[in-house]
C-alpha cells in the first residue's frame, strides 16, 4: 500500500516538473502594430515581460513602450545589451525606446539582475 502511494506521489512530482518546464518554455508572444511605416509595441512589466517574445519587422522605425506595474525592484531596470540600453523603469510610467531594426535576428533583454528575460525577434 505504501509503495503504491510513494509511486503515485513520484508520478505526480514528475508530472509537475514536466508541466513546470513546459510552462516556462511556453512564452507569450506578441507583434507590433505598424501605422504609417512606424512600428510600435507595448510591453507590460509585471512578474516578467508581457509579451515575452516580441516580433518586429525589420527596417521599419520602431518604438517600444515599457510600463512597469510590478512594484519589485528586481524589474526596475531593463537592459538590452545589443542596443546599448540600460534604462530605469519608474513604476506605472511609460518609458519609450527607439529600437534599431536594421539588423535581423533574435535579441535578448533582461532585468538589471538578469533574472527576468524577454526577447525581440527582428525579421
Ligand atoms: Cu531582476
Amino acid at each position: 500500500m505504501i509503495k503504491i502511494i510513494v509511486l503515485i506521489v513520484a508520478i505526480l512530482l514528475i508530472a509537475f516538473i514536466i508541466w513546470w518546464f513546459f510552462g516556462k518554455h511556453a512564452e507569450n508572444a506578441g507583434t507590433a502594430t505598424i501605422v504609417d511605416n512606424k512600428q510600435h509595441a507595448n510591453i507590460i512589466v509585471n512578474g516578467g515581460y508581457n509579451p515575452t517574445v516580441l516580433t518586429l519587422k525589420a527596417g521599419i522605425p520602431t518604438t517600444i513602450t515599457f510600463n512597469r506595474k510590478d512594484p519589485s525592484t528586481c524589474l526596475e531596470k531593463v537592459v538590452f545589451p545589443d542596443f546599448g540600453i540600460n534604462q530605469e523603469l519608474p513604476q506605472n510610467k511609460d518609458v519609450t525606446f527607439t529600437i534599431d531594426t536594421s539588423k535581423t535576428g533574435e535579441f535578448n533583454y533582461a532585468c538589471g539582475m538578469n533574472m527576468f528575460h524577454g526577447k525581440l525577434i527582428i525579421k
